[in-house]
């Protein structure tokens, strides 16, 4: 598929996924949507693919779902046609970790991409939000849900309602981002830590990235016994000896996804 709106770059075992709308800072549609999710398939099944970055350009990560877009949008048309929802149920289907690298503005709905993703890196220009309450309507794909597990719910709550901006210091002490390094050093960052990833196991990678998700989704027991089980079942692989007898060797573990 030949894309217009996102451009996709393999290196290194890592696809590096630009958000490309420059004229509307990147504003989510369905076409964007629609491009993001095949990218991602393509991705999740290219044996080459170890891991994905996901970023937009200096000044936005993305500035929102399409508000031009929307706007004349009826409410059967968006609940009959369910607006965004298959992409974002497709986003969160994929197995390979999905690093967001932020920088600018991460609002509405691309702070909700951001937060589909498995971690986020952000630079200091980074300004996190969810401004729908000033287009008379609220968050659509996680802002009011993914948001306060991640912050808790007095900051999600200021944040839904005030519509104020996050910046990238805040973000982080308040736990929506991983790392905020000088914008210029973004990509290098965020590439270095997918490259890092892509040198473990895809087996125990996939792995961690469902045990963790699975804790937002189930009782602290039940998800404590699936990430056991889950450790447990390692123990079938061929990377658990390897890994393990490498650091007895001392030296580096060579991983076959087997
Ligand atoms: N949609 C469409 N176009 C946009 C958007 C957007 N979200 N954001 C910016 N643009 C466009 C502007 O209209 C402008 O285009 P033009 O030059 O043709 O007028 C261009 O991008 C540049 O923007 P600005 O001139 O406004 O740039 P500034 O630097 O002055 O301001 C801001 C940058 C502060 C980011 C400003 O553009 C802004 O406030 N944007 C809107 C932010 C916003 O409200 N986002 C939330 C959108 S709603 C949403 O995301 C809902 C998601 C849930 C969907 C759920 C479905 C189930």
């Amino acid at each position: 598929m030949a894309y217009e709106t996102i451009i996709v770059e393999v290196e290194d075992h890592v696809a590096k996924i630009t958000l490309n709308r420059p004229d509307a800072l990147n504003a989510l549609n369905s076409q964007l949507l629609s491009e993001l999710v095949d990218a991602l398939q393509d991705a999740q099944g290219n044996d080459k693919v170890r891991c994905i970055v996901l970023t937009g350009s200096e000044k936005a990560f993305a500035a929102g779902a399409d508000i031009k877009m929307m706007a004349e949008k009826s409410f059967v048309e968006v609940f009959s046609g369910d607006l965004f929802g298959p992409e974002a149920d497709a986003i969160m289907r994929v197995r390979k970790p999905i690093i967001a690298a932020v920088s600018g503005y991460a609002l509405g709905g691309g702070c909700e991409l951001a937060m589909m993703c498995d971690f986020i890196i952000a630079s200091d220009t980074a300004k996190f939000g969810q401004p729908e309450i000033n287009l008379g309507v609220m968050a659509g794909l996680g802002g009011s849900q993914r948001l306060t597990r991640f912050i808790g719910k007095s900051k999600s709550m200021d944040m839904n309602l005030t519509g104020r901006f996050m910046d990238a210091e805040e973000a982080e002490r308040a736990g929506l981002v991983s790392r905020v390094v000088p914008a210029k050093k973004l990509l290098d960052e965020a590439m270095s830590a997918a490259q890092k990833i892509a040198e473990k196991s895809m087996v125990s990678v996939m792995a961690v990235k469902e045990a963790v998700n699975r804790s937002y989704e189930v009782p602290l027991a039940e998800g404590l016994l699936f990430e056991r089980r889950v450790f447990h079942s390692l123990f079938a692989t061929e990377d658990q000896k390897e890994g393990m007898a490498a650091f007895a060797e001392k030296r580096e573990a060579q991983f076959r996804d087997k």
